[in-house]
């Protein structure tokens, strides 16, 4: 067989797509069917959608013969998860006019909105557009949306941190115009054959995803990316990054050849120049070699394992003609996100709210996304998303503080932020169902039930003071990052799942298996002796997960 021949579906569909236009067009005027066709399901990704349908009524539309109840779910490109407050505004009234009316803040600081039917998507693009939003290229075999650390109070340099995030996720655009032509009525071009000597015609073989930490927080998980830069800060001026490669979650159940790995550090590069020219080589590196026949094998992690990093050094000193320094000294100590009030470098204040799993809604908990609605309005607060899913609301001068407290307080927001408990604060959970068309368990309708239950476990044992890192996914994709967690579920079928333990604190280590497919009763029992043996043998200041990994995964080791 040709190598041609061996080439994955997905590889044809792209280099045939014509610049990503694809049958769009066609398939969007087919109103015969809220779907669209098997190739238009892969090109649209690239234009930031996903083609679903509501797991919970597949029974029921089964049984009326009737077709899935299909919709689309869009994901926005916010590098650095920014946004104004009138945007957020503008995000809030398009998600009540078209989509399920929940704003889900992703764990790449983006928003996502679900239940999108086929009429409304280009609407939906419109509107975001009048609000200077996109969706270009945050899903597909391209470079993702960039993340970057959300704390402002931690250095002056955030902001040139954040402009970087910006600068690469434009220099890794793809060149098309088919976003604008299809969805903005751009006028067509008659050579749809764009030229774009990054992804040229057949893009990358698999997704791309760069995140940016500024020592000592980790909450972007910067390991978890394809390439990972640390911001690296000497006398108070950013030098330049280290650069990690290699990063990724995903397994798949029963797959030995599949597995998850955090970056490995290559090097230092000086200024941005330098470290955007060698994160474009690491993209043409992975463009040339990554593996296109087998796409449970084709992100970047695998291509730096089968071809080793001295190979992959090398390689990038020669497409940028430069060598890669030695990585410079850095350090983390945390990943969580600083909750309520805090005090930015400039003077101003920021409030970091929680949002459980992302979910900007009116539930019993607040009444969020009224509370958010209404802080937008003032146009006192900017708003960010974090990596943890939450919202931090900053550039807040001390004279507007008391405006914004109390719109927080008057809504349920503050309380719900300032009084839940430290296991829930630093919990993460993927969407799983009712739309992720993987999930094989629930995850973010579930987590908080089952938080609620392991609360009086932890008080029970004076762990309550714990910042221990709980995070689960509906499967072992990784959406929720549960292998780099200190307990990590990972979904198996529903109601079971994969208890994962001995991850830090920091997102340095991944967790290892502990328990299989295992259901709450279980979950539970594991965690009671969990929380009793930590209370009981825990060194001074050991993190939950440190102890795990000595004390039940490798007890041979044990000294207590
Ligand atoms: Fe993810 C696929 C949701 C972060 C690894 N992810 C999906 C899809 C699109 C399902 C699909 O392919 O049809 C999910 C849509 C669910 C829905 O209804 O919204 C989905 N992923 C998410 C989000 C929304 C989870 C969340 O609750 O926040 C996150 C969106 C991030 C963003 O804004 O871009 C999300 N996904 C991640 C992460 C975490 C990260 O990037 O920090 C990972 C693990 C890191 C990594 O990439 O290795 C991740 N998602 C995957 C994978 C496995 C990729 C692989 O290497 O095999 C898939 C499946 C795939 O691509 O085939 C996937
Ligand atoms: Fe879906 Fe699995 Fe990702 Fe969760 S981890 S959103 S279940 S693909």
């Amino acid at each position: 067989m040709s190598e041609q021949q061996k080439l994955s579906p997905v590889e044809k569909i792209k280099t045939d797509s014509q610049g990503l236009r694809g049958t769009l067009e066609q398939s969007l005027a087919n109103d015969l069917t809220g779907a669209i066709n098997d190739a238009d399901i892969q090109v649209i990704k690239f234009h930031g959608m996903y083609l679903q349908d509501d797991r919970d009524r597949r029974d029921e539309r089964a049984a009326k013969k009737l077709e899935r109840l299909y919709s689309f779910m869009i994901r926005l490109r916010l590098p650095g998860g920014n946004l104004t407050p009138a945007q957020w505004q503008a995000v809030h009234h398009i998600a009540g006019e078209h989509s399920t009316g929940v704003i889900k803040i992703t764990t790449r600081q983006t928003l996502q909105l679900h239940g999108l039917l086929k009429a409304a998507v280009k609407p939906t693009i419109q509107a975001f557009d009048a609000a200077a939003l996109d969706s270009i290229a945050t899903c597909g075999d391209i470079n993702r949306n960039v993340a970057a650390s959300s704390h402002p109070a931690a250095s002056p340099l955030h902001a040139q941190v954040h402009g970087f995030a910006d600068t690469i996720s434009q220099a890794l655009m793809p060149k098309t115009r088919a976003y604008y032509e299809i969805w903005l009525d751009e006028e067509q071009l008659i050579d749809k054959k764009e030229d774009d000597p990054l992804y040229q015609h057949r893009y990358l073989p698999r997704k791309f995803k760069i995140g940016i930490a500024i020592p000592p927080n980790n909450d972007v998980d910067v390991f978890t990316n394809d390439i990972g830069l640390i911001a690296i800060i000497e006398n108070n001026q950013l030098i330049g990054y280290n650069i990690a490669i290699g990063g990724g979650l995903s397994q798949t159940h029963g797959n030995a050849d599949t597995y998850p790995r955090l970056a490995s550090v290559i090097g230092f590069t000086e200024g941005e120049e330098k470290t955007l020219k060698a994160i474009y080589e690491i993209l043409t590196i992975q463009r040339d070699y990554g593996n296109r026949t087998d796409r449970k094998l084709a992100r970047l992690k695998y291509t730096v394992d089968k071809m080793g990093l001295p190979w992959w050094k090398e390689e990038i000193e020669r497409r940028t003609g430069f060598a890669l320094e030695p990585a410079r000294p850095y350090h983390f100590s945390s990943r969580k996100d600083l909750f309520g009030w805090q005090a930015s470098h400039d003077g101003l204040w920021h409030y970091t709210a929680l949002v459980e799993h992302g979910r900007v809604t009116d539930d019993e908990n607040a009444a969020t996304k009224t509370c958010l609605y209404e802080i937008a309005t003032t146009g006192k607060a900017q708003f960010r998303f974090t990596s943890n899913q939450n919202v931090m609301l900053y550039g807040i001068h001390e004279s507007d503080k008391p405006l914004i407290d109390e719109v927080l307080h008057r809504h349920g927001l503050k309380q719900f932020t300032e009084q839940s408990s430290e296991l829930r604060k630093h919990s993460m959970a993927c969407v799983a169902f009712n739309t992720c068309p993987l999930a094989l368990a629930e995850a973010q309708r579930y987590l908080p039930s089952l938080i609620s239950k392991l609360e009086p476990l932890v008080v029970k044992y004076g762990l309550e003071k714990d910042e221990t890192i709980v995070r689960m996914t509906g499967c072992p994709n990784g959406c929720g990052r549960s292998v780099a967690a200190e307990i990590g579920f990972i979904g198996t079928a529903y109601g079971r799942y994969n208890i994962q333990l001995g991850g830090d604190r920091n997102g340095q280590r991944l967790n290892v298996l502990y328990k299989k497919d295992v259901d709450e009763a279980g979950i539970l029992q594991t965690l009671e002796e969990l929380f009793a043996a930590h209370a009981q043998h825990r060194l001074p200041a050991e993190t939950l997960g440190d102890f795990a990994l000595r004390y039940m995964i490798h007890p041979a080791t044990t000294i207590v």
